[in-house]
C-alpha cells in the first residue's frame, strides 16, 4: 500500500463490530466534504474515505484515510473541471480502489457532479465497488440550474455512469437546495445543507443495520430494494419530536421537496421506510406515520419498513424514505426462486392491533410490505426491570404481550 493511501491506525476509530461492513467514500472535492461530515456525526460509525485528485482538498476533510488519485496527470492540483481526466485518475489507481472496497457489504460513494473528479472518477468507483461484490449506492447532486451548461452535460453524463455501474443511485439536484434553505442562504450553507441531507441518508441506512430493530428491516431487504430498483432511487427525511413526533415527521416528509412534496412517495413502485427513535417509540407512533403514509402511497407500492431504537433519539424521531421510482422485478429475489410468484393485491399484514383505531386503519390500508416478516426484536422489561415479575399462567405480564407471545407481522408477498 501507497504512502498516499493512509490506513486508520487501532486508535482511529474503527467502527464497532457490525453485522455488515460498510465503507463510505467521497469522490471529488464536495462529495469529500459531505463524506467529511458523515463521519463527524457517526463518530462510531462505517469507515469514511476520501478521494481526490486534489492533495490540498483531501488533506482539508481530515479524514483518517485519504487517496489522492492521478498525481502523475495532475501533480495533485484536481482535474480542473475535466471528466475525462478525473476518470483517468481513478483508471490509474485502481488497485488501490480495489483494495479499499474488498470485503465490503455495502459501498456509498458520494459525490458532487459537475467538476472534473467527482464526474470522472465516481463511476470508476461505483463500478469497483459493484465487481467486488458490494451493494452499492451512489449519492450525487447535480448542478445548479446557473452553473455552466458544459457543466450540466458532464454533470447528466456522469449520472448516467453512475446509475450504469451501481445498484442505485440518487441524485439530488443542486437547484433544489434553493427550495430548502432560507431565501438570504449563502452558497456555504446550502452546501452545508447537501452535506447533511446526504449524511442523513448514511446514517439512517447505517442504524437501520446496526442499531436495535423494533420492527426489523435486514440488509436482505436493502439489497431487494436497492437491486430492483433499475438503478434510481430518490431519498427523503424528516424530523419530528415531542408528543406530536410522529404527525410532524410525517407531514415534513410529505412535503419535503427531497420527495417532491410526496409526490416521489405517491408514485413509488417501491420505496423503503425506517423510523428512528428513542427507547420511547410507541407503536402507536409506528402506527400513525405507515397509515399517514400508506394513505399517500400507491395502493400495490411495495413496502418495507423498519422501526429503529437509539437510546440518543429520546423524545424524537426520524423517518428516512429510500424510493424506487420503478421496480425491476427481473433478478430472482432474495430468497426466493427465480420465477418470482404472480403479483395479486395485498393487504397490509396483520399489525398488532392495539386500539380499535389502529385496528380500523390497518384494515383500510393496502398497500404491500414487501418485507417477508416484521421481526419484533426482543426487549428488556424497561421500567419493570427491577420489579418482582407479575406472573400468571407461567407468563410475566410486564413484558408487553406481543414479545410474550412472539409476534410477527408476516407478509408473504414479495
Ligand atoms: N451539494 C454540494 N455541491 C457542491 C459542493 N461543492 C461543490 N459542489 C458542486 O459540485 C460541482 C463540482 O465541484 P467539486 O466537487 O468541487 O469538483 P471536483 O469533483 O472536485 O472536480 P475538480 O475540482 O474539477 O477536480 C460544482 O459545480 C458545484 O455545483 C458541496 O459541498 N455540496
Ligand atoms: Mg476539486
Amino acid at each position: 500500500m501507497s504512502a498516499n493511501l493512509r490506513l486508520m491506525d487501532s486508535d482511529g476509530g474503527a467502527a464497532p463490530a457490525a453485522p455488515y461492513r460498510l465503507l463510505v467514500v467521497g469522490v471529488g472535492g464536495g462529495g469529500c466534504r459531505a463524506a467529511r461530515h458523515v463521519a463527524t456525526l457517526l463518530d462510531q460509525g462505517p469507515t469514511v474515505v476520501a478521494v481526490d485528485s486534489d492533495d490540498q482538498a483531501l488533506r482539508e476533510t481530515g479524514l483518517p484515510v485519504q487517496l489522492s488519485i492521478g498525481r502523475a496527470l495532475t501533480r495533485g492540483f484536481g482535474a480542473g473541471g475535466d471528466a475525462a481526466i478525473g476518470k483517468i485518475a481513478a483508471e490509474d489507481e485502481e488497485n488501490k480502489l480495489r483494495n479499499l472496497v474488498e470485503g465490503m457489504d455495502l459501498v456509498f460513494v458520494i459525490t458532487t457532479l459537475g467538476g472534473g473528479t467527482g464526474s470522472g472518477a465516481a463511476p470508476v468507483v461505483a463500478r469497483i465497488a459493484h465487481e467486488q461484490g458490494a451493494l452499492t449506492i451512489c449519492f450525487a447532486s447535480t448542478p445548479f440550474d446557473f452553473e455552466a451548461n458544459r457543466d450540466k452535460d458532464a454533470a447528466q453524463e456522469a449520472l448516467r455512469q453512475l446509475r450504469m455501474h451501481s445498484d442505485a443511485t440518487i441524485c439530488m439536484p443542486n437547484q433544489r437546495l434553493l427550495e430548502i434553505v432560507p431565501d438570504q442562504a449563502t452558497l456555504k450553507s446550502a452546501f452545508d445543507a447537501s452535506d447533511h441531507m446526504i449524511s442523513m441518508a448514511v446514517i439512517g441506512i447505517w442504524k437501520l443495520l446496526t442499531e436495535t430493530g423494533l420492527i426489523r428491516l435486514n440488509f436482505s431487504d436493502l439489497k431487494n430494494l436497492v437491486e430492483n430498483s433499475g438503478g434510481a432511487c430518490s431519498f427523503g427525511y424528516a424530523e419530528g419530536s415531542g408528543p406530536d413526533k410522529a404527525k410532524q415527521a410525517t407531514q415534513a416528509l410529505l412535503a419535503s421537496p427531497l420527495l417532491d412534496h410526496g409526490n416521489v412517495i405517491a408514485q413509488a413502485d417501491a420505496f423503503l421506510l425506517n423510523i428512528l427513535g428513542g427507547p420511547d417509540l410507541a407503536l402507536l407512533d409506528v402506527q400513525q406515520v405507515m397509515s399517514n403514509i400508506q394513505k399517500v402511497a400507491r395502493r400495490d407500492a411495495k413496502i418495507f419498513m423498519g422501526a429503529t431504537i437509539d437510546d440518543d433519539w429520546q423524545g424524537r424521531l426520524t423517518v428516512t424514505v429510500l424510493a424506487a421510482e420503478h421496480w425491476v422485478a427481473a433478478k430472482p429475489m432474495i430468497g426466493q426462486p427465480s420465477a418470482a410468484p404472480a403479483e395479486a393485491p395485498a393487504a397490509v399484514p396483520a399489525a398488532v392491533p392495539a386500539t380499535p383505531e389502529q385496528a380500523a386503519s390497518a384494515a383500510a390500508a393496502t398497500a404491500e410490505l414487501a418485507q417477508k416478516e416484521l421481526i419484533f426484536e426482543k426487549r428488556d422489561r424497561g421500567r419493570f426491570d427491577k420489579v418482582e415479575p407479575t406472573l400468571h399462567g407461567g407468563e410475566d405480564l410486564d413484558v408487553p404481550t406481543f414479545h410474550r407471545r412472539g409476534v410477527k407481522i408476516l407478509s408473504d408477498r414479495t
